[in-house]
This record gives structure tokens, sequence and C-alpha cells, in this order.
């Protein structure tokens, strides 16, 4: 089975299927390691690792080179975030072939206009593009896949933009309608209430995407009896956690003025060389070098 079947065999069958952000090829090794059935390619989290907004401030060339590295890292699925599509539907039927051509078995694109704006800051401007608009740019993605089981993911940021559930729900069966795969539906409501609210609304036949960073309390289990989400995002917590273990670390060698405090418990040497694929080489220099 391909990732692209793996994928869309989970949507399919509707087990809740789970991505973890990643930001390099080494976040999602771990991801891979920690048993998430796949990898998102997160925007926030390439952009936070180049210690810029996540405000479309990176090029597509940037994204698209670390999805590629990522796929090649790994064995998952990897769902690219293609933020808005970087431009209109003409260059959505460009860029998608790239990005399968790249590896990634899924694309998220989302409604807001170009240049966006992140979702999760309090008072970023979130401006929605035109239902019609949108449409055009869905149905632009579906036309230029390959691979029939490469998935379209159609996100709407009408809640993230305060429009409310109506225009949510009318922006998501619209974009239904244009062929997408899934809905992801955000939110950045610190209560999972206005997510519910939505779910229990839906009635498309497509399934939902969740990407809960704002409402942590809702767990896989409380997902999955909802019966309508197909996938959950994890979408920043490879390179919250890196943040954590960095910041914990230097400020511990500053204080002790040293590195035996932290070589006590720091993964060693030999993990990292494990986690850089140290054994296939030396395979490679037993097998070649002469
Ligand atoms: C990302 O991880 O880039 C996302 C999710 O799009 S969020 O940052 O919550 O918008
Ligand atoms: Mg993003």
């Amino acid at each position: 089975m391909t990732r692209h079947q793996t994928l869309r065999r989970a949507l399919v069958e509707g087990r809740l299927f789970t991505a973890m952000a990643a930001h390099n090829p080494l976040s999602a090794r771990l991801a891979e390691e920690a048993g998430f059935d796949g990898i998102w390619g997160s925007g926030f989290e390439l952009s936070a690792s180049h210690a810029v907004p996540d405000a479309n401030i990176l090029s597509m060339d940037t994204h698209l080179a670390m999805m590629r590295a990522i796929a090649a890292a790994t064995g998952l699925p990897l769902i690219a975030d293609i933020d808005t599509g970087f431009g209109n539907a003409v260059n959505v039927s460009y860029i998608v072939p790239q990005y399968e051509a790249a590896g990634a078995s899924a694309v998220v694109m989302e409604d807001k206009t170009f240049p966006k704006d992140t979702s999760l800051r309090d008072g970023g401007r979130q401006e929605l593009v035109r239902i019609e608009e949108f449409q055009g740019k869905v149905a632009a993605a579906v036309c230029a896949r390959q691979d029939r089981d490469f998935v379209v993911i159609a996100r709407t940021e009408a809640l993230i933009a305060g429009q409310g559930q109506t225009e949510a729900l009318r922006r998501a069966q619209a974009y239904e309608e244009a062929g997408a795969d899934a809905i992801l539906v955000h939110s950045k409501q610190k209560t999972p209430d206005e997510i519910l609210s939505f779910i229990d609304a839906w009635r498309g036949a497509v399934p939902l995407v969740l990407v809960p960073t704002a409402y942590p309390q809702l767990t896989e289990a409380d997902i999955a009896a909802l019966g309508k989400v197909g996938i959950v995002i994890y979408g920043n917590h490879a390179i919250r956690a890196a943040v954590a273990g960095m910041r914990r670390v230097f400020a511990q060698i500053r204080r002790e003025g040293g590195i035996r405090g932290v070589d006590a418990y720091l993964p060693a040497v030999a993990d990292i060389l494990a986690l850089q694929g140290d054994a296939a080489m030396r395979d490679i220099e037993a097998r070649f070098l002469r």
C-alpha cells in the first residue's frame, strides 16, 4: 500500500488518523518513532524554526523543499500545509503537482487572503476570500492531482475570523461541493464548545479535520467518539517541545557553568547518530567502499 493509500483508507474507513507537526526531517522521524500515523508539514513550525512570523514570509520553495526532505526521511503520509495556496486557482494548479512530486500525500489549503496571518494570534488579520473564489481553488487542486488517492483538504477559517457557525458551515459545504476530500475547521476558542457545536451541525458526507491546539481538553478518544472527524492534527507540538527542551538545557548550562548536569539526561550522541541513519551509511560503506 502506498502512503497516499494509507491516508485515503483511514479516511474512508473512518478510523481517526493522528498527524504530528514537524519542521524538519529529524522531528518527523521522532514523530514516526512515537507512533503517529502521519506528519503535519506545518507552516507555523517551519516559520518558527526560521524565527519569522507564520505570515507567508517564507517562500513556497522553502516550504516545498522541507516537505521533500521530510517525505524522504520517513515512511509516513505527509499532510502539507500550503496556507492559502500561494496565490489564486492558477497558482494552485501549478503547485499541487509539485507537492505531490515532493512526496506529500495531502495538502491543506485555507480560505484566507494572501498573504495570510497566523490563525491563533489574538487580533491577527483574518480576511477570507469569496466562497466562489475558494471553490475554484479547491476544484483546481482536485483537478491538478496526479494520483486519485492524493487527498485535498479544504480549511475554513470562518470561526477564526469571527464570522460564526452559519458562515463556517456554508463555506464547509461549498468546499465539499467543489470536491474537497475533507474539511479542516479551525477554532481558537479556549474550550471545545465552538468546534463541538460545528461538528454537531455538520451534515456533510466528507470527514472533518481538527487542530485542537487551543482546546487541548479534547482527547483522541473524545474526537473519535464524535464519529465525524477523520484526522486530528497536533499543529505545533514539535517546535514547542524543541523550544522547551533547548530553554531548559541552555539555562542549566549557564547556571552550572558547564555541561555535566545536562549530560546525565540528554540523549547520547549514539542516539543522534542512529536518528541520522548511521547504520545505513555504514552498510553502504562496507559494501561499496574499496
Ligand atoms: C500550522 O501548523 O501551520 C497550522 C495550524 O496551520 S495553526 O498554526 O494552528 O494555524
Ligand atoms: Mg499553517
